[in-house]
């Protein structure tokens, strides 16, 4: 089967970013000129018209292509290449001669999602050294049987260590068992950690995926979130209450404390603007009967608010989780059962509007990758955009030279590098604006600000982790 060239696949979705950037400088500045102006009005509607219908053409462009179906199978290739490998390591031959990393699941002070990335850590520490991942998640909040109440075991055959071997991380090459940190900034870090993808599958996956970084950990949650009968009964029981089918978009809205410190409150019409935008195209390729969402929050403001202003839509949501966000509930066995199930839903639906900043929104993002062949355009952020957290390398490079034009901006030179890095609390202090600019440290002059997200593209890092070679599947 021939392969598409790798450039032209990304420069296809260049476009697509670029085209998206464009729309939301225009936008923004538009309605900033006069709101009262009724051509201004017509204008921005025209002009939504010509980027929807382009945006529609290049989703259309994937489809006809003639490489629509090597998609499909370079995709499912790559996740069972993955996936194998995730079970070789978890199921050594011997696993009492077997090396080991242990992992506490149940670091106290973070949230449940927080908690699952922290096992994406984890999971990287075991693919790096090559360890079979032993992860103690009993009494998880309140479930006795830990994250197994919901998932299938993360192996069939080895999930005991001894304690009295345990040693620090990173430990030696022959130690046997070794403890991996419970707060994510193990030292050393090796580059397998976050931002990188392995080096042995880089090709093919920046071949195929507009957010390889994404996929990879997708992965590590396809593996870990292979759902048991009993939460799958569970799940497909909610699924027919609420009715929920395709087309869905997932609309996640995180308030609550997450607006102390580490987001801002944006209003509902936002996420419903890219909620109205996905089904505004969708129908320029086929009818839409019933626009439909499936609703996860943790404010159950927002359950009244959407129905009175936004009648035309069937809202699906599950009661029991929006009462398990209340803070006294939240700390009850059962509110892991609604979140999981939330995540679940988030990530089969047709398209995803969420706050990045919310580790719930990204995970969910991060499933969904592993459910297409390229789901990195399923998306849209009403905060920040994708990122994981201690990331290393987080970096854009100016293919353009930039001028401020505000004191808020940076300025670039063709070729310097822009680091992403933020912290949450930070972002909190400068949060996008839908733009078209986004926010960075240049690496060169060590300033930070705004740039014009259209002037740079993204880099990647490549970790030369032990390659499998001996997996021949
Ligand atoms: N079921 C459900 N619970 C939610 C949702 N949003 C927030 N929550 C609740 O709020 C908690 C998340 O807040 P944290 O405890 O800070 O979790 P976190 O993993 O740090 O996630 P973020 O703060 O969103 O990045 C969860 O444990 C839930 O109890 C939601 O959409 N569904
Ligand atoms: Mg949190």
């Amino acid at each position: 089967m021939p392969e598409p060239f790798m450039e032209a696949e990304q420069m296809r979705r260049q476009v697509g970013r670029d085209v998206r950037h464009t729309w939301q400088f225009l936008k923004f500045h538009l309605r900033n000129l006069s709101s009262s102006n009724n051509n201004l009005t017509t204008v921005l509607e025209d002009l939504e018209h010509y980027f929807r219908v382009t945006s529609h053409d290049l989703t259309r462009l994937n489809e006809v292509d003639g490489f629509r179906e090597w998609r499909e199978k370079e995709a499912a290739a790559l996740s069972a290449l993955v996936q194998h490998r995730l079970h070789i390591l978890q199921n050594p031959p011997d696993c009492a001669s077997a090396k080991k990393i242990y992992c506490d699941f149940k670091a106290a002070g973070r949230g449940i999602g927080s908690q699952l990335h922290h096992l994406s850590y984890c999971f990287l520490a075991s693919y790096g050294t090559q360890r079979t991942l032993i992860l103690d998640t009993k009494n998880y909040n309140g479930n006795p049987e830990g994250l197994e109440t919901f998932f299938l075991p993360l192996s069939d055959t080895c999930t005991s260590y001894n304690k009295s071997q345990m040693v620090a991380w990173p430990g030696k090459k022959d130690s046997p068992v070794v403890q991996f940190p419970a707060w994510d900034r193990p030292n050393p870090r090796p580059n397998y950690f976050p931002k990188s993808i392995p080096k042995d599958i880089s090709e093919r996956l920046v071949r195929l995926h507009g957010d390889p970084f994404a996929w990879w950990m997708g992965q590590f949650f396809k593996y870990a979130m292979r759902t048991n009968k009993d939460f799958q009964d569970y799940i497909d029981n909610q699924a027919r209450e609420m009715g929920y089918e395709s087309p869905v978009v997932g609309l996640q809205i995180r308030r609550s404390d997450k607006l102390i410190r580490e987001a801002v409150y944006i209003d509902l019409s936002v996420y419903m603007q890219e909620v109205d935008e996905f089904y505004k195209q969708l129908e320029l390729r086929q009818p839409v009967a019933q626009r439909r969402i499936f609703l996860a929050t943790d404010d159950p403001e927002v359950i009244s608010e959407i129905k009175k202003r936004y009648p035309e839509y069937k809202v699906l949501y599950n009661p029991d989780s929006v009462d398990s966000t209340r803070m006294k509930e939240r700390k009850k066995a059962s509110s892991v059962r609604y979140l999981l199930a939330d995540v679940y839903f988030l990530s089969r639906s047709d398209f995803l509007v969420c706050g990045m900043t919310s580790n719930i929104c990204r995970l969910s993002y991060e499933l969904m990758q592993s459910l297409h062949a390229d789901a990195s355009t399923r998306v849209s952020s009403v905060d920040r955009d994708y990122y994981f957290h201690y990331e290393v390398g987080n970096v854009v490079k100016a293919r353009f030279p930039h001028k401020p034009r505000r004191p808020e901006e940076i300025e670039l030179q063709r070729g310097d590098l822009v680091d992403r890095y933020d912290i949450p609390s930070h972002f909190a202090g400068h949060p996008s604006k839908n733009d078209g600019f986004q926010w960075g440290t240049n690496t060169r002059t060590k300033k930070h600000g705004f740039y014009p997200a259209y002037k740079t593209i993204e880099m990647l890092d490549v970790a030369n982790v032990k390659s499998f070679e001996h997996i021949d599947i």
